[in-house]
């Protein structure tokens, strides 16, 4: 029997990769979690239900794109198995009219080493996301004896969970950063929530974001839970919506980062980095003026690629200012038509996740 799953980081040589579908996909109705990702003059506000066909359709078409370019380099691709995810769900603590796809599996799927850990999502509509790829994860644990099937502590996502009229439509974009910067996000502490795309893996070391998404209490719940990993929070005072740190921070090989130039890591944060002379460059400017319609993400998409190994990347085809910069920083670049599945929940590394690069578990940070 063979290893499958091992994956230490986000540049080692990929081998074996998950990529969504977009089948079925909703926008999710508004619950306590999510109103406050949607800015207000968004056209999604309000708005819930299936995805117009035409576009669920062009967004796997996109996907297709990533899979043939992953394929024709000898990478391995899986594929999720969507639900009927317009579905009404209930627990014992909540219901909600919806679910909502599975894109992006970076949200959902954290590897770290030979485990792969489904996460404890703050959205009630994705609560049962992780289903999709169950049928992969069985395949993977008959095939490979030390694979690691995992499920974080499922929060129980009750009323208590999120602070109630934190959300005001007439907050203004200043009142937003101050609160980024104050570390006062609309989840409480009262069990940990995290989402997979949080967390930047590195080695022995995890650094994950503070924001929308991840809690204080699910960083409390990684270092009890991995004790030889070293767990740094980290948080990004110049975004007012910050969920997700692919589109922020995003590490190209050992010792290079691309920074947004708009959520730049505090002074005290990057005191590790460069200890250890790792360089944080400034990202180049995205293409776009705007997202895509009825899309999540903002145009910080085009620094949200996917590294093949420390020399190789994909990046989305439009974003020629990102493609030019990994060029000069000395990457080969792959460019891949993805736009249109951005709308879906976000780039080329968000609608991935790992499950095999070669290497092994490596301190950077001696
Ligand atoms: O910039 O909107 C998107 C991250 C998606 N995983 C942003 C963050």
């Amino acid at each position: 029997m063979a290893k499958i799953v091992n994956s230490w980081n986000d540049w080692d040589p990929l081998k074996r990769v998950i990529v969504g579908r977009c089948d079925n996909s909703v926008i999710p109705p508004e619950e306590p979690a999510t109103s406050e990702k949607v800015p207000v003059d968004s056209e999604m506000r309000g708005m819930w239900g299936l995805r117009p066909l035409a576009t669920v359709e062009r967004g796997n078409e996109c996907l297709e794109n990533l899979v043939k370019i992953l394929e024709d380099r000898g990478v391995v691709v899986d594929r999720p198995t969507p639900l009927q995810w317009n579905q009404a769900i209930g627990t014992p603590d909540f219901r909600n009219d919806s679910m909502m796809t599975c894109m992006p599996p970076r949200d959902i799927l954290l590897t770290i080493g030979s485990e792969i850990m489904a996460s404890a999502n703050s959205f009630r509509c994705r609560y049962f996301e992780y289903l999709a790829y169950w049928p992969l994860m069985k395949q993977y644990f008959d095939e490979d004896p030390e694979f690691k099937w995992t499920q974080a502590p499922r929060p129980r996502l009750t009323d208590a969970s999120y602070k109630h009229n934190y959300y005001d439509e007439k907050i203004s974009l200043e009142e937003r950063l101050v609160r980024t910067a104050n570390k006062d996000f609309v989840t409480t502490e009262v069990e940990p929530m995290w989402d997979a795309a949080d967390v930047m893996r590195m080695g022995k070391d995890l650094f994950i974001q503070h924001g929308l998404t991840t809690n204080r209490t699910a960083m409390d719940w990684f270092q009890r839970y991995y004790p030889e990993y070293r767990v740094h929070a980290v948080n990004f005072p110049g975004d007012p919506y910050p969920i997700h740190i692919d589109a922020t921070f995003v590490p190209l090989r050992p010792g290079l980062i691309i920074n947004n130039p708009h959520r730049k890591l505090p002074e005290e944060q990057r005191a590790i980095f460069e200890a250890n002379d790792w360089q944080i460059v400034e990202a180049a400017q995205p293409a776009h003026d705007e997202p895509p319609a009825l899309c999540y993400s903002s145009v910080w998409l085009s620094m949200n690629c996917l590294v093949l190994d420390p020399k190789t990347v994909i990046v989305e085809a439009s974003e020629v200012y990102q493609q030019e910069q990994m060029d000069k920083l000395g990457m080969n670049v792959i460019p891949c038509d993805l736009r249109d599945a951005y709308p879906f929940g976000g780039g080329l590394h968000c609608s991935t996740a790992d499950v095999y690069r070669e290497g092994d578990c490596l301190d950077y940070f001696p």
